[in-house]
C-alpha cells in the first residue's frame, strides 16, 4: 500500500521533504501540496507527477485522496493545521515547533488526547541521527556510569536578517532542548541563559552567542552554546560526561584527509547536509508507522514540553535569572512512553 501524503508549506524544508517522500523513501507518494504562496506550490507540484494543488491547507486536509499530512509551513501556522488534521482523524507529521506558544500546544495535546490515540509526530529529527542514537545507547547502557553533565554546541554559519536572539532559543536551541529530554528520559526543571561577549558578526541588538543552561529534574546539567554567526560552517557538538567515562558525537565528516603534515575533514554547510540521514530515517519511520495503522517518534507531548522550555528560556534571557519550567500533568496517552 502507498501512503498518499499532503504537504502544507512548500518552502525550504517542505521541498526537501517532498523530494525525499518522492525519490528517497519507500511506501509513500506526495498526492497534494499547498502553500499560502500558490505560485510556489504550483511550481513544486509541477515536479511531482500525479500531485494536485489545493488553495488552502484545510482543503488539502479534507481531500479524501490525502491519507496523512505533513506540515512544513511557518511555525505560527502549525497549530491551525495540526488541529485540523486531528479533527479529520488524519495522522500528521509537523515540523518543529509543534506550535509557538504553550497555550497552542495545550490545545493540540487536548485535541489529540480527546481522540484517544496518537496522531501527531513532531520533526525532532536528531532522535533519528545515527550518531545521537549511538551516544544515547552508551548512556542508557550504564557502561560509563550515571550521567552528570552534557556539553552541547549548536553553531549555524549564518542566519537571515529576520532572525533574532529569541529565535536562537526557540528556532535553534529547541533541538538541543529536545535532545536533552530524550537523552536522559527526563524533563527540564529550570533554564538559565547567559549573554556573554557579542560576536562582531552579530547584527546590532543581537546577543550572539548565548549559553543556555538546562537543569534536568535528575540534577544533570546540560550547557548549550548557541551561536548563529559561526561563519565556518554548521557545527553540532555533544558530549555526555558520566561518572566513569564520557561519550561524544564524532566529527560528522565521513572521512579525514591527511596531507602534507596536516589532517582535515569537511564541516557541513547547513542543517540539510548534517542531518540528511536523520531526516530520511524520521520520515521513513513515520510513513511505516502510519501505513501500519500506528504512530511513532516524538509526540505532541514532546512538542509541548519543548515549547514550554523555550518560553522559559526566553523569560530567562530577559530576566537574567534561573527560571523554573512548569509543565502540566502528562496525560496518560503519553505516560507509557517516557520522554523517548
Ligand atoms: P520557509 O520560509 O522556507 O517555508 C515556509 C513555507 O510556508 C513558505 O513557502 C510559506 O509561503 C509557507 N506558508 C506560510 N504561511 C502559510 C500558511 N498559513 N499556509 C500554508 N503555507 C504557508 O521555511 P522553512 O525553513 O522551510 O521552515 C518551515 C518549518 O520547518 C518551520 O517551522 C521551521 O522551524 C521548520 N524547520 C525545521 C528544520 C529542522 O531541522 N527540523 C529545518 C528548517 C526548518
Ligand atoms: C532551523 O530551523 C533548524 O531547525 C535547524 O535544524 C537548526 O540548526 C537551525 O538553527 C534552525 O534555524
Amino acid at each position: 500500500m502507498t501512503l498518499d501524503v499532503g504537504v502544507i508549506g512548500t518552502g525550504m524544508i517542505g521541498q526537501d521533504h517532498i523530494r525525499r517522500l518522492t525519490s528517497v523513501l519507500s511506501g509513500a507518494r506526495v498526492a497534494a501540496v499547498t502553500d499560502v504562496d500558490l505560485d510556489r506550490a504550483r511550481a513544486v507540484a509541477d515536479g511531482v507527477p500525479g500531485s494536485v494543488v489545493h488553495d488552502t491547507g484545510q482543503a488539502l486536509i479534507d481531500d479524501p485522496g490525502v491519507d496523512a499530512v505533513v506540515v512544513t509551513s511557518w511555525g505560527p501556522t502549525h497549530e491551525e493545521y495540526v488541529l485540523a488534521a486531528i479533527s479529520a482523524g488524519k495522522q500528521v507529521f509537523c515540523e518543529k515547533p509543534l506550535a509557538t506558544t504553550r497555550e497552542a500546544c495545550d490545545r493540540i495535546v487536548d485535541a489529540e488526547v480527546a481522540t484517544g490515540k496518537r496522531l501527531v509526530q513532531v520533526g525532532f529529527m536528531r532522535r533519528f541521527d545515527p550518531q545521537y542514537r549511538a551516544m544515547k545507547a552508551v548512556v542508557t547502557s550504564g557502561e560509563i556510569g550515571a550521567p552528570l553533565l552534557m556539553h552541547a554546541a549548536h553553531r549555524n554559519p549564518s542566519v537571515p536578517d529576520f532572525f533574532t536572539s529569541d529565535m536562537t532559543i526557540n528556532d535553534s536551541t529547541v533541538h538541543d532542548i529536545d535532545v536533552a529530554r530524550w537523552m536522559f528520559d527526563d524533563e527540564i526543571a529550570a533554564v538559565t541563559v547567559l549573554k556573554g561577549r557579542i560576536s562582531r558578526k552579530a547584527k546590532a541588538g543581537f546577543n550572539d552567542p548565548l549559553l543556555v543552561l538546562l537543569e534536568m529534574r535528575s540534577g544533570v546539567i546540560v550547557d548549550v552554546e548557541a551561536m548563529v554567526n559561526a561563519g565556518f560552517g554548521y557545527d553540532i557538538r555533544g558530549e555526555v560526561v558520566c561518572e566513569d567515562g564520557t561519550v561524544e558525537l564524532s566529527e560528522s565528516a565521513g572521512a579525514v584527509v591527511k596531507l602534507a603534515g596536516r589532517y582535515s575533514g569537511r564541516v557541513p554547510e547547513t542543517w540539510k547536509e548534517r542531518f540528511v540521514g536523520a531526516f530520511d530515517l524520521e520520515l521513513q519511520a513515520w510513513v511505516d508507522a502510519v501505513s501500519a495503522g500506528g504512530s511513532t517518534g516524538p509526540s505532541a507531548w514532546d512538542g509541548y514540553a519543548a515549547t514550554v522550555a523555550c518560553e522559559t528560556g526566553l523569560a530567562a534571557l530577559r530576566s537574567g535569572l534561573r527560571e523554573e519550567v512548569v509543565l502540566r500533568e502528562r496525560p496518560d496517552l503519553y505516560a507509557k512512553e517516557g520522554v523517548a
